[in-house]
């Protein structure tokens, strides 16, 4: 009876161990599931020679043996001598095969090659890089075929990335609550550090390095200055420590006020020879413990923070003061674009560009300009931000934003590789036809010396990381897109699902179904034919078109949308703000003429009268109601789709997601409901009687509060 019992709790803790909480990301290493494959990679691969010893190489050491271990269920050996089926890990002319086939220039600092070898030996493949950090990519890369259930039988692979700097932006503050994240409070734990290094801290840099991401902002924008005092400086070199292996490399967001918030200085103006002073020894000390420190991202004047307007000064001023500090050290300044003032009466959309095009040429070499992915904010669809291919002597950052503050935050699936996708590879025209935003931001179009891309975390400390399981698969693809944005939003997906949940052909092809579609679905949801920016004020989650009473103008949906009873949408020709003129005209010319406009960006730049006759025969009004109800049947089918993968994957995760659709799909119809009711006190007509009747009242949608809702603000 006792043993009987005991082997009941231990089974049980044998199958909580087990449990697929979602913490090991896209790096589970499971078994390889198909026999044939797995027989083959087990014959194919005995043993393993590493050449090197530092400590990145010994975290691919690591990587490497854990990962085949698990994954071919068999103790792999390391060895000294090249017989048949090893894989040799060595850097350029560091080891023992001849890799003169490789082509080692095309690698350059990060890249790697992988190959077979050919010869008397059998089954002898080579990770090679210049670097051991190529290296660890090269390791996590083989790793990622065999999860991925790929042939490995003749390699031949050579990868180096597209662009230079790939960051995260965690918007987390000193008291761990982090803007705009919705998987629970920040993954930094202040108060243990420096003395407590959290296994996550290690599993975070893990999984950034498996998708080629090397840098990492660890503070929130809205910056705090007690971040350059001596007690957090230390907390983030155990940090910078942790992560360096990884290549990983530590930034943080300095506060323009910071010398006199503390520094007892009278002033922060940039031209001031104290206050840059101050920032040279801010910097000499930064770099006293972390050597090999990133650099500054800022945010100023923009929403209330401090910056060098404060003082009369240019964006420029402030951006150069800094960039001189950290020069020295070899560190750089992302200075944000994003700013736009509640007093300036030009339409919120121009401001940015307005501001940073005349600066074009005053930036220090090591200044980068970050730019979102488009003029307003993280919206479900955005046209690109004007400023793309507009200051071809400054470098941009692009900023996309893996958090989904606009997009159903953390408990709707939205799949955000095309969302990215859309907006890399829209032409600017700047320099000619395929002129891409792309190419703009990995420096190619204007021959730039740094690129960088970065996106804003949807980590936080939920134990998988990111709330819904499918927000894991948005932090994936960034990093995959950071590393090569020609890659396709299917391949990425693809390779997510194959890693994170299974290789079963019709769960893959059903779940990639899902996701491709799920960005369009949303917007079909929420902003439909180019409406933007029509969410609750201060949290932004869930429908308030109506609100015209925010702090400012420009955070106002009305402000927006513009509906009256003549039509909906913002004219942003010639005849309302003209911000197309900010474009080329070739871009503009897409956009500008109402009867050639793509449909899903008309009410981005056109006031369209509710009667408008649509490509569809239907009318504007009935378009709407339309796409807001197909919103909300696809999120239905999404559902339906996924009770069909029920056997198919574990119960944990395939009941979590069961559970986040069925909140998407009630947020959907609340959605829908909300704003045509809404929209239909200025068109005045009816809602088509095929579809589903509102729930509610419009009142009783205005009604809704969510005085807690996560992200906003400084509140737990
Ligand atoms: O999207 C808006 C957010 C703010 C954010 C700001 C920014 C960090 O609502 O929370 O502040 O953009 O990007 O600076």
């Amino acid at each position: 009876m006792k043993k009987v019992l005991l082997l009941v709790i231990s089974l049980n803790i044998v199958s909580c161990l087990l449990a697929e909480d979602g913490y090991r990301l896209w790096l589970r290493y499971d078994k390889v599931d198909n026999t044939i494959l797995l027989q083959q990679y087990r014959s194919q691969i005995n043993a393993v020679i590493i050449n090197g010893s530092s400590p990145t190489i010994a975290v691919a050491k690591n990587e490497l043996f854990a990962g085949l271990q698990a994954l071919l269920d068999k103790k792999v050996f390391e060895t000294k001598e090249i017989k048949s089926n090893t894989i040799v890990i060595q850097r350029k002319a560091a080891g023992i095969i001849d890799t003169r086939i490789v082509n080692y220039d095309d690698l350059g600092q990060e890249g790697f090659a992988i190959f077979t070898v050919k010869g008397n030996v059998k089954n002898v493949i080579v990770i090679t890089a210049n670097t051991d950090i190529g290296v660890l990519y090269g390791v996590f890369q083989f790793l990622r075929l065999l999860q991925t259930q790929q042939n490995i039988t003749e390699l031949n692979i050579s990868e180096s990335p597209k662009i230079k700097l790939r960051i995260l932006n965690h918007w987390d503050n000193l008291n761990r609550s982090v803007e705009r994240g919705y998987a629970g409070i920040s993954i930094w734990n202040w108060h243990t550090l420096p003395g407590y290094i959290d296994q996550r801290y290690i599993d975070y840099a893990r999984a950034n390095a498996s998708i080629g991401i090397n840098g990492t902002v660890l503070t929130n924008v809205n910056a705090n200055a007690q971040i350059l005092t001596k007690t957090y400086l230390e907390k983030m070199a155990a940090l910078a420590n942790t992560f360096r292996p990884y290549g990983i490399k530590v930034y943080l967001t300095a506060r323009f006020s910071a010398p006199v918030e503390i520094g007892g200085l009278k002033t922060a103006d940039p031209l001031n020879e104290e206050v840059k002073d101050w920032w040279k020894r801010k910097a000499d000390t930064i770099y006293q413990f972390i050597p090999d420190f990133g650099g500054f991202l800022v945010k100023a004047n923009s929403e209330g923070q401090p910056g060098p307007q404060n003082y009369q000064r240019t964006h420029a001023d402030g951006a150069n003061m800094l960039a001189d500090a950290v020069a020295p050290h070899g560190g750089i300044v992302m200075w944000r674009a994003f700013v736009y003032s509640n007093e300036t009466p030009t339409d919120r959309f121009k401001q940015a560009y307005d501001e940073f095009k005349p600066l074009d040429g005053q930036f220090r070499k090591n200044v980068m300009v970050q730019v979102k992915n488009g003029p307003i904010d993280f919206q479900p669809r955005e046209p690109f931000h004007p400023l793309f291919g507009a200051i071809p002597k400054t470098p941009i950052v692009m900023e996309f934003q893996i958090t989904m503050e606009y997009l159903g935050q953390g408990t709707h699936l939205v799949y955000e590789a095309p969302l990215f996708k859309e907006c890399l590879d829209a032409d600017t025209y700047t320099k000619g036809k395929g002129s891409t935003v792309a190419k703009v931001v990995d420096g190619s179009l204007d021959n730039n010396l740094i690129s960088g891309i970065a996106g804003v975390a949807n980590i936080g400390n939920e134990r998988n990381w990111t709330n819904h399981p499918f927000g894991q698969a948005n932090w994936y693809a960034f990093g995959r897109l950071a590393w090569d944005h020609t890659l396709s939003s299917a391949r990425i997906a693809d390779e997510w699902i194959k890693q994170t949940f299974s290789n079963n052909k019709s769960f893959v092809n059903e779940v990639k179904g899902i996701m491709l579609a799920s960005r369009q679905i949303m917007v079909n949801y929420m902003t439909p034919l180019g409406l933007h920016h029509i969410m609750g004020t201060g949290h932004h989650y869930g429908p308030a078109p109506w609100v015209s009473n925010a702090g400012r103008a420009d955070w106002n949906p009305v402000y927006y949308h513009k509906a009256d009873s003549a039509g909906i949408g913002f004219d942003r020709t010639v005849s309302g703000s003209n911000a197309l003129s900010q474009y080329s005209p070739e871009v503009s010319a897409q956009w500008s003429n109402l009867n050639n406009c793509a449909e899903e960006y008309l009410l981005w730049f056109h006031h369209v009268p509710w009667k408008y006759k649509m490509k569809s025969g239907k009318t504007l009004w009935d378009e709407l109601c339309y796409k807001y109800n197909a919103g909300v049947d696809s999120v239905r089918w999404m559902q339906k789709t996924w009770e069909k993968m029920k056997s198919l994957i574990d119960e944990e995760r395939f009941k979590q997601t069961k559970m986040f659709l069925s909140i998407q799909e009630k947020d959907a119809a609340w959605w829908r409901n909300a704003c045509l009711l809404y929209f239909q006190t200025f068109s005045r007509r009816p809602i088509p009687s095929n579809y589903e009747k509102a729930d509610h009242s419009l009142e009783y949608y205005k009604a809704l509060r969510f005085q807690f809702a996560p992200g906003n603000g400084n509140s737990f």
